[in-house]
C-alpha cells in the first residue's frame, strides 16, 4: 500500500493514504488491514478507543478500501486519518467539515466520515459546524471532546467548564462552555447522539446509527485527554464511580424540545440518540437540480456544466 502526499495547505499536511487497486473477489477489510502506523496519541489516550471502534465498525460493515473516507482537522484528535489505511486527509484547523462536505457531494457513493476535537469543532471551526449542520450534508461528524487543547498541551476550550485552570485561564475558566448537543440541534443537524469513549459497545452503535442517518450526523463522543485533563468524565464512567444513563426509552427522537431538554441535563447526563428526524439533504437536493439541468444541456459533461457556470459568474 503506498501513501501519496497531496498538494499541502500551507501550514498544514494533507496525507492520501492511497490503496492499490485490488482485483478479483472482494472481501470486507478486517481491522489488521485497515489499520496503518502505530497511532501516537498518550498512553490512556480516549482516542484510542474511538478509533478501535471505528476499525471494528469497518469490518462489521464489510467496507472496502476505496469506500473509507476519514477527514480530520488538527488537534490530537483529528490525527485520527494518519491512522486508517484508506483514502483521507489531516486538513487545516477547523476546516475538516467544508472540505469534507466537497467530497460528500461530489461521491454520492461514499460515506465520509470526519473526526475531530472539541477545539477544532466549536473554536475555530465553529461557524463551519453551523452551516454544515443547517445545509444537512450527508456525512457524520464525531467530535472527540476532551474539554480541552489537547495538542497545544492545554489550554481552556470551548466546552472547558468553568474554573477549569489551564494555560489560557490560571485562576479558572470565566467564560461559560458551550453545550455542543444543543448547539447541534439548534444549528439544524439532523441526528444528534452522544457517547463516551469508555463504552465500546455504545459508542459503535453511535457510529452505526450515524451512518445508517441520510443527513448530517453528529455524535459528541466524550474522549478523555489523560495527560491534561485527567479524571474529567469520571462521572460518566461506572468503573471510576460515576453513572452511565442512556436516554430514555420513553424519548421520542423527533421531538426537539424534549432533545433539548436532555442536552441541559447536568452532567453526566444521558447518552444515546437525542434527536434524529427526516429531512432533504443538500445532496439530494443538488442532484435534483443537476438532473433538471442536464436535460437542458444534453451531451454535456458534469464537469462541462460547471464550467458554463463558472463562466456565466465572469
Ligand atoms: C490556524 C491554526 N490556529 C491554531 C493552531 C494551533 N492548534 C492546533 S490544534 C489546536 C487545538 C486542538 O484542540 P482540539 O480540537 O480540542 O483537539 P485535541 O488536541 O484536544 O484533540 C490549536 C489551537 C493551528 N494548528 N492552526
Ligand atoms: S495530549 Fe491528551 S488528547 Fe493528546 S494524545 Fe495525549 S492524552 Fe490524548
Ligand atoms: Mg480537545
Amino acid at each position: 500500500m503506498s501513501q501519496t502526499l497531496i498538494e499541502k495547505p500551507p501550514g498544514n499536511l494533507a496525507v492520501v493514504n492511497a490503496p492499490a487497486p485490488v482485483t478479483g473477489e472482494r472481501k470486507g477489510l478486517t481491522k489488521k488491514e485497515v489499520a496503518a502506523d502505530h497511532p501516537t496519541w498518550c498512553p490512556g489516550c480516549g482516542d484510542f478507543s474511538v478509533l478501535a471502534l471505528y476499525f471494528k465498525l469497518i469490518e462489521k460493515r464489510k467496507m472496502l478500501h476505496e469506500k473509507i473516507t476519514t477527514i480530520a482537522g488538527i488537534g490530537c484528535s483529528s490525527r485520527f486519518p494518519y491512522f486508517v489505511q484508506a483514502h483521507g486527509a489531516h486538513y487545516i484547523h477547523g476546516r475538516a467539515l467544508p472540505f469534507a462536505s466537497g467530497i460528500s457531494l461530489s461521491r454520492p457513493d461514499l460515506h465520509v466520515f470526519v473526526f475531530g476535537g472539541d477545539g477544532d469543532a466549536f473554536s475555530i471551526g465553529g461557524n463551519h459546524f453551523t452551516h454544515t449542520a443547517r445545509k444537512n450534508i450527508k456525512l457524520t461528524y464525531c467530535v472527540m471532546d476532551n474539554w480541552v487543547y489537547g495538542l497545544t498541551k492545554k489550554q481552556t476550550s470551548p466546552t472547558s467548564p468553568l474554573g477549569f485552570k489551564s494555560k489560557t485561564d490560571q485562576w479558572g475558566a470565566v467564560d461559560y462552555p458551550i453545550n455542543p448537543m444543543k448547539q447541534a440541534i439548534s444549528a439544524g443537524a439532523t441526528f444528534v447522539a452522544r457517547t463516551t469513549s469508555t463504552n465500546p459497545n455504545h459508542v459503535l452503535q453511535m457510529m452505526e446509527a450515524a451512518m445508517d442517518h441520510d443527513g448530517f450526523s453528529f455524535i459528541e463522543c466524550l474522549s478523555e485527554c489523560v495527560e491534561f485533563y485527567e479524571g474529567a468524565f469520571d462521572a460518566s464512567n461506572p468503573r471510576k464511580g460515576g453513572v452511565f444513563n442512556e436516554v430514555p426509552k420513553t424519548h421520542d427522537v423527533t421531538d426537539e424540545l424534549a432533545a433539548y431538554k436532555l442536552a441541559g441535563e447536568a452532567f453526566p447526563g444521558s447518552f444515546g440518540i437525542f434527536y434524529k428526524v427526516n429531512k432533504p439533504t443538500k445532496n439530494a437536493k443538488e442532484a435534483e437540480i443537476n438532473k433538471s439541468f442536464q436535460s437542458k444541456v444534453t451531451g454535456l459533461k458534469d464537469w462541462q456544466i460547471l464550467q458554463k457556470n463558472f463562466d456565466r459568474m465572469k
